[in-house]
């Protein structure tokens, strides 16, 4: 089992494969559960993850799936646990060690992601569970005046402590600031944001002495607000997230994952296969959840005949962003 720091970084920097996000806590699941009116139980929640897990050739674009606690615990009909029935394809198993969101006191109505009491003491037990790399999201607000200093700065401090803590575990940390694509704003805000935001997490990782060469930074592509009424094009997303990650990733950093965050799934396919096509400085791939998982989900309607049609469809969404994170992808005929 993959267990240095540089190996498992490594492998989850291979160029044309990504990370599968199905790192849904209870309460998020919940919600993508209602959307095909299925009950979220341990047992449904088991089930659509072993779907996800087995699906033929998903080991082909796909070098790790990120876990939520409950589901590194649990093991497939047959009894053999999910974490090893990914290690078993050479995916590697990782784990959401954030604990979610609490209100930011003094901030602008703002959150802040908890989780970091006991963490060390948690990494031991995820570790003998199989799982080689941690995830953890800080989200902000985007408005006027959103995000605060208070916002930047304390989320940007406890990723870097996150960070440090888990590479100390022996595992690589996925660094994930999600700029929110809620909102009125347009391109250029969500560009300024992003890049005080990265800023900042790029210095609190070195005042932590979080080693580069083993972090995945997960960020949310530049892009215009959901109710934002001038909408930017395709190609300048890819422009102003190249020109971001740019200004403020150093190439140090192997890869870069980035999140859907609400985009549909042709159209994070589409952006991340147009930033592709220029020569980067790191690989630059996708770590999606819904993007990924939604059409399969769909397909499914948690109905055990439709298990072969809702693995395929999972498969050839992974496929196509693969061949995204080269550059190559052609199109395909479904628009959403
Ligand atoms: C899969 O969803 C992840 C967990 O979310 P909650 O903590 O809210 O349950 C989420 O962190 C996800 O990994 C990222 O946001 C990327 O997913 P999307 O759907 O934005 O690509």
């Amino acid at each position: 089992m993959m267990s240095d720091l540089n190996s498992i970084a490594q492998h989850l920097a291979q160029r044309g494969k990504g990370i599968l996000a199905a790192d849904e806590s209870t309460g998020t699941i919940k919600k993508r559960f209602d959307t095909i009116k299925l009950e979220s139980t341990e047992s449904s929640r088991r089930d659509y993850r072993e779907i996800l897990f087995t699906a033929p050739n998903l080991k082909d674009y796909v070098c790790g799936v990120i876990l939520f606690e409950e589901t590194l615990g649990q093991n497939a009909a047959d009894g053999t646990p999910l974490s090893e029935i990914l290690h078993n394809q050479g995916i590697l198993p990782g784990i959401k060690v954030d604990k979610g969101l609490i209100p930011l006191v003094n901030s602008k109505d703002e959150k802040i992601t908890q989780g970091l009491d006991g963490l060390p003491e948690r990494f031991e037990k995820y570790y003998k569970q199989g799982a080689r790399f941690a995830k953890w999201r800080a989200v902000y607000d985007v408005d006027a005046k959103r995000p605060s200093m208070i916002a930047i700065h304390s989320a940007a401090e406890n990723l870097a402590r996150y960070a440090a803590i888990t590479q100390n575990a022996g595992m690589v940390p996925i660094v994930e600031p999600e700029v929110l694509i809620n909102g009125s704003h347009d391109l250029a805000r969500c560009e300024e944001v992003t890049e005080r935001v990265l800023r900042a997490v790029f210095r609190a990782l070195a005042i932590h002495k979080v080693t580069l060469e083993h972090i995945v930074l997960k960020p949310s592509m530049v892009i215009s607000g959901d109710n934002c009424p001038n909408q930017a094009s395709a190609e300048e997303v890819a422009e102003a997230t190249v020109r971001v990650l740019k200004r403020c990733v150093p190439s140090a950093v192997p890869t870069i994952n980035f999140l859907s965050g609400g985009q549909t799934p042709v159209q994070a396919t589409e952006h991340l296969n147009l930033m592709n096509k220029q020569q980067l400085p790191w690989n630059l791939s996708f770590s999606y959840g819904r993007a990924l998982q939604e059409p399969c989900l769909k397909a499914w309607a948690g109905n055990a005949a439709n298990t072969k049609e809702a693995q395929e469809i999972l498969t050839e969404r992974c496929r196509l962003n693969a061949l995204a994170a080269k550059g190559e992808y052609q199109g395909e005929e479904t628009t959403v």
